[in-house]
């Protein structure tokens, strides 16, 4: 039939909007909420994006190019009306379709509830890249788990962390279509037997994944991809009989069962427990989304060995590495193909990213776990193993070791290209983890530099800076964000530089507003100095925490001193099983208490840990933000994305030189970032002298009168494991890297006073970060993994 639905005449914003909240929701505008008015500006936007979402289909059949599927168990999304409205290039008019309702659109916005599939990095980028894919109109799909209940929300309780489950869909949620005809079986357990020559898994244990569409709109609303999420559900709904004899619990297992599946986010980042429910969930999504890949496949190709040139898998991390034995499964056991070609077949569509070296996150399921739940592809894996041992008999190397599958080398072994995420992580990836397959396979690793998307961290979220800068240098820049460079003249205009100021100001301001109404008292006036992500030893929030305490005894010696007032900002949660990881948030808290609460001090230094960081939270963090801590462990940060942020939005780094604060350093100047701390190479041999605590310790009374002031209890507990740690044996070298964090941190307070001289070392960082935009980052997959191309609808 010819398509009746591509001449629905478009309506105004404000019908649509009204008409929505009347027919959509069943309200009227005198009794709407605020959050029903987002609903009904969510469906009229939604609307607006599905003549696009279809055109970008019909061009992807059209053209037979290549597709990607982007793999990846968490998708950090935050919120998408802004996003949608802001690449629609609608949000002047909704700004007054609103002030017509008597309403502040931005408001309205900010009622949407965060997606929050993802722990922290990992899944922001997936989002970001899903942006970025959109824009660049690179055909790809996202594939992952619709979580009932995504990351935990973080409240403080006696300064210490507790967890309430998040609830993301308690409400409805508008931007998703439900596609209750895309149902596909997967299955665990059971056993494989041999019929007529070929290997029959029969599973003992069968789940539907059901899948709902999210279109995810690129800049300018020029093309729109789809992400995928997968729920679990039972085969059979509910036992009928069982609950007729009265066992009403018992009706209901199965169905409880599948659910589980997909019924939360696993709140580890880069730590992982070996839980069979996560392998559930890992082989869950993965079988799912191969098997809508080769139907979507077969509804337009009769010829296997086309796949790899129609077909680009990418996993994000290990987590869906099961995917090299299940392809291998369906294109040998199930279709027929040799395996040795099965097996070539499937590498010539997977790419493998791996965003971490840290030994406590990479991946590895005992053979007994990974026999019971899918005992066929644990026989694949040997398989696998034995081909590559076969093609490399010099090899000292396996996928199988210490009874133990290692998803890191399967995941490598059945890629055609690898890639980390920044360039020191990439040549630490080969003289580390990888060296052995490295040496094998030469040109397989390569490195993509992990990047933002500016549409959601500039013109979303730093408002007032983009419009300034699109005065500067005209538009175009949000999508071609190496124009940024064009601002470089512009950091010797003094004029320029208030207005600059002028905004960054303002910025603060809102933020100090959105704190005063958290309880945490900022003043505008003090330097805003950021530390947001994940709470992690390597990542070093006691470090900053060791410095603000010498920092209060310095000023407490001498409160008439000079001194640069600041406020330390921190944001992030810990991993609800990471004891060490909570202690810091109850060090961080209880440090603020007491400074926050000294009359002698608090117009010079004050401490504001909102609780519950994430995406939304960070949109108004990082436009505020004067200095981005970026201090992790040399060696141990594979990239870092936030550090692209603060940087792209005018604010000077004090980092080491890990992950992609290297990049980030060349690029914007070492004149402009506040390097200190030992190199990974450094790192690595400092840990092998004797007591180097203790000596970093005894060497400098800083670090040696705030351990004390901890130890004498002057914060009430006496965070003993912290303490101990940092004194005794300190595998992250906090100790060793404090005397030369507190001298660049003086080196920060003395330069943040010199205002012209500071804000020209902050536009040159924005002028001189459009590299970090993620549509580079995008552009590199498509040349070295993918080799996919761009299409475009107009
Ligand atoms: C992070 C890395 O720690 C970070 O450096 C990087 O910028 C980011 O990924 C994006 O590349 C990781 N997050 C996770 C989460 C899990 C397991 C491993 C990693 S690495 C669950």
């Amino acid at each position: 039939m010819k398509d009746l639905t591509a001449a629905i005449p478009a309506t105004d914003l404000r019908s649509a909007v009204l008409q929505h909240l009347k027919y959509s929701l069943g309200k009227d505008a005198e009794h709407a909420t605020i959050t029903d008015w987002r609903q009904a500006l969510s469906f009229a936007i939604r609307d607006r994006i599905v003549d696009p979402w279809f055109a970008s289909t019909r061009e992807t059949y059209a053209r037979q190019g290549k597709r990607v599927f982007y793999l990846s168990m968490e998708f950090l999304i935050g919120r998408l009306l802004e996003d949608a409205v802001v690449n629609l290039g609608l949000l002047d008019e909704a700004h007054e379709t609103f002030e017509g309702f008597g309403l502040d659109v931005r408001t309205v916005m900010a009622d949407e509830p965060d997606a929050a599939l993802g722990n922290g990095g990992l899944g922001r980028l997936a989002a970001c890249f899903l942006e970025s894919m959109s824009t660049l109109g690179c055909p790809a799909y996202g594939y992952g788990i619709r979580y009932e209940h995504g990351l935990f929300r973080q409240g403080f309780r006696d300064g210490r962390q507790v967890e309430a489950p998040e609830d993301w869909l308690s409400e409805l949620h508008a931007w998703e279509f439900e596609r209750p005809e895309a149902t596909i079986p997967v299955g665990f357990g059971g056993e494989v037997r041999e019929l007529g020559g070929r290997m029959v898994w029969t599973p003992d244990e069968r789940v539907i994944a059901q899948a709902t569409d999210t279109p995810i709109i690129g800049w300018h609303g020029k093309w729109a991809n789809t992400l995928r999420l997968w729920s679990a559900r039972p085969e059979t709904v509910f036992d009928l009989d069982r609950f007729n004899a009265g066992d009403y619990f018992g009706a209901a297992e199965a169905e409880n069962t599948a659910r589980t599946i997909s019924r939360v986010l696993y709140p580890d980042d880069t730590t992982e427990e070996g839980k069979r429910l996560r392998l559930k969930q890992e082989f869950f999504f993965t079988a799912a989304s191969l098997r809508d890949i080769l139907r979507r496949f077969d509804t337009e190709y009769d010829d296997l060995s086309l796949l790899p040139s129609k077909v680009a898998i990418q996993l994000n991390d290990t987590h869906p590495a099961i995917a090299g034995p299940e392809l291998v499964r369906l294109l040998h056991d199930e279709r027929g193909m040799d395996l040795p070609r099965a097996i070539e077949t499937a590498r010539g569509c997977l790419g493998y990213t791996n965003h971490t070296l840290l030994p406590e996150a990479l991946e590895r399921w005992s053979e007994g776990l990974m026999g019971s739940l899918l005992p066929r592809h644990l026989q694949l894996i040997e398989r696998i193993d034995a081909a590559h041992a076969e093609a490399h008999p010099d090899r000292r190397v396996t996928m199988l070791g210490d009874g133990d599958v290692h998803m890191g080398p399967l995941a490598f072994s059945m890629a055609h290209k690898v890639n980390g995420v920044s360039g020191l992580h990439t040549e630490l990836m080969k003289e580390t983890v990888f060296a052995e397959l490295h040496r094998l396979h030469p040109e397989r690793i390569v490195n993509q530099t992990n990047g933002v998307t500016p549409r959601r961290w500039m013109v979303s979220a730093n408002p007032r800076l983009s419009a300034l800068i699109t005065e500067a240098i005209g538009i175009g820049w949000a999508d071609d964000l190496e124009r940024l460079a064009e601002l470089e003249p512009m950091a010797e205009d003094a004029g320029f530089l208030e207005r600059f100021d002028a905004i960054k100001r303002a910025n603060k301001v809102d933020l100090a507003g959105n704190l005063a109404g958290r309880d945490l008292p900022v003043d505008p006036d003090a330097m805003f100095d950021v530390q947001i992500k994940r709470i992690h030893e390597y990542k070093r929030q006691h470090l900053n925490v060791l410095e603000t305490i010498a920092l209060w005894q310095e000023m407490r010696d001498d409160p008439t001193g000079d001194w640069t007032p600041r406020v330390k900002i921190f944001g992030g949660k810990a991993a609800p099983g990471y004891v060490f990881a909570k202690e810091i948030i109850h060090l961080i808290n209880a440090v603020g208490d007491v400074i926050n609460a000294d009359p002698a001090t608090n117009h010079l230094l004050r401490v504001a840990y909102p609780a519950n960081y994430n995406v939304s939270l960070a949109e108004r963090l990082i436009p505020a933000a004067e200095l981005s801590q970026q201090i992790s462990t040399a060696g141990k940060e594979a990239s870092g994305t936030g550090n692209m942020k603060f940087a792209l939005n005018g604010a000077l780094t004090i980092g080491t030189l890990d992950g992609a604060n290297v990049e980030i350093r060349e690029l914007v100047g070492a004149e402009n970032f506040f390097l200190f701390g030992m190199t990974a190479s450094e790192v690595v041999a400092r840990r092998e002298m004797h007591d180097h605590a203790r000596a970093a310790i005894e060497a400098d009374p800083r670090l040696a009168r705030a351990l004390d002031a901890i130890r004498s209890g002057t914060f009430g507990d006496r965070f003993e494991a912290i303490t101990e740690n940092v004194s005794g044996q300190d595998y992250f070298l906090v100790s060793s890297d404090f005397s030369d964090y507190w001298r660049a941190s003086r080196e920060v307070d003395a330069a943040w006073r010199d205002r012209a001289a500071w804000n020209r070392m902050a536009v040159l960082n924005t002028a001189r970060s459009g590299w970090f935009s993620s549509d580079r980052t995008i552009r590199g997959y498509m040349r070295d993994i993918w080799n996919a191309e761009a299409l475009s609808i107009g």
